[in-house]
């Protein structure tokens, strides 16, 4: 056949290996954030988890409150506050088994004390100590991650795992807006689709990443649409609405449990307070729009709900109050005790084989601290 005869013969068609992968459309999130509070669904609510719900975020916005002010007393190094994300963090222990994990980030400790890690330990990390503060196979609960959504690929790693050993484990990993800018974010996602292994992502869109507001973090119509492109579910909650953002993990718990799967949720928040207690918000952010957050306020949302449906009265305010006060002091109290600390332990638990430089520099520390010590006596 000439040149000529083969250019006749053309006929535009798809490469020969192309066909089409999955549909995206049952991919694509919601329009707008699921809500459940203050709707038809609310009915369908079960007014025990409600309640429960309820107490979780008061005892929550209490604990905030709480660690911030140790921080001004110097009882803390820092303190990254969830005030007003509470209904995330409450949410995201509570739709989880007790044999699934956990992998929350510096901002996530309340979902670590709402998952059973002892208060005072959830903030070993935040307090300046070296190490976690809890045991995270007690609970289930990954470190506290710092360095943003490293918790992500670990998440993917330990859910896979666990799937290849036929364990019944799910595991959810909580990441902020910024965080999904992360080499790390698409790593996970990719490796989590691909194997299909059983894990939830919780991206809790507060609106910034310090100073940098969404606008500048991403192009995406949305971050729930994120997930799109990676082949998994994108789901959009309201992330004030506790019922809303409970009811969505739980689905996408299940989802993974049974095989399906990874889903991505993006929950809409605001933090409302400083990025950190180091922070100054009034640099990068107007009253009005904290204003507008402090109407939407997620324990103020299901407060509504619940004395509009004749489900908690004033007294029941009072208690659950009451509770969280009794919580806060007991927090003060043991905050405020000094901890024994031993400087050797600066080099136990780093190496099982310990460097030359680390045995010599051990070997200084106990010299100096023995010396110290004598010289305590002498005086
Ligand atoms: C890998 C990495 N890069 C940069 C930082 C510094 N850093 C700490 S918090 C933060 C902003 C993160 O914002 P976001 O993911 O939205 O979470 P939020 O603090 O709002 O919960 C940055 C850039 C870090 N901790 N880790």
């Amino acid at each position: 056949m000439t040149v000529m005869e083969q250019r006749g013969a053309y006929r535009p068609s798809p490469p020969p290996a192309w066909q089409p992968r999955t549909d995206p459309a049952p991919l694509l999130p919601d329009a707008e954030p699921y809500r459940v509070l203050g709707t038809e669904a609310a009915a369908k609510a079960d007014p025990e988890l409600l309640g429960r719900l309820y107490e979780q975020l008061v005892l929550g916005r209490r604990y905030n409150t709480q660690a911030t002010a140790l921080t001004k007393q110097g009882r803390l190094a820092v303190y990254p506050s969830s005030t007003g994300q509470e209904a995330c963090e409450v949410a995201a222990a509570l739709a989880l088994q007790d044999r699934d994990w956990l992998f929350p980030s510096y901002r996530d400790t309340l979902a670590a004390v709402a998952r059973g890690v002892d208060p005072v330990h959830a903030l070993t990390l935040l307090r300046g100590d070296w190490h976690t503060g809890y045991d995270p196979a007690e609970h289930r609960v990954a470190p506290l991650s710092t360095p943003l959504a490293t918790q992500l690929p670990h998440a993917v790693g330990l859910a896979h795992a666990a799937r290849l050993k036929g364990d019944d484990v799910v595991a959810l990993a909580m990441v902020g807006d910024g965080g999904t800018s992360e080499g790390d974010f698409h790593e996970a996602l990719n490796f989590a689709a691909v194997w299909q292994a059983p894990v939830v992502f919780l991206v809790q869109n507060n609106g910034f990443a310090i100073s940098v507001p969404l606008a500048k973090q991403t192009a995406a119509p949305s971050l729930a649409h994120k997930a799109v492109g990676y082949g998994m579910p994108g789901r959009l909650v309201d992330g004030n609405d506790a019922a809303a953002v409970h009811e969505v993990l739980t689905d996408a718990v299940r989802h993974a449990r049974a095989g399906g799967g990874p889903t991505l949720v993006e929950a809409v928040t605001y933090r409302i307070d400083a990025h950190t207690n180091a922070d100054d918000a009034t640099r990068y952010r107007g009253d009005a729009e904290v204003e507008a957050w402090r109407a939407h306020d997620p324990v103020l949302l299901l407060e509504r709900e619940l004395t509009g449906r004749g489900l908690l009265d004033e007294d029941g305010v009072a208690a659950v109050r009451q509770s969280a006060e009794t919580m806060a002091a007991r927090l003060r109290e043991r905050m405020n005790q000094d901890p024994a600390l031993d400087p050797m332990d600066l080099f136990a638990h780093v190496y099982a084989e310990p460097t030359a430089q680390l045995s010599e520099q051990r070997e200084l520390l106990a010299a100096e601290l023995a010396a110290e010590a004598e010289e305590g006596t002498a005086r």
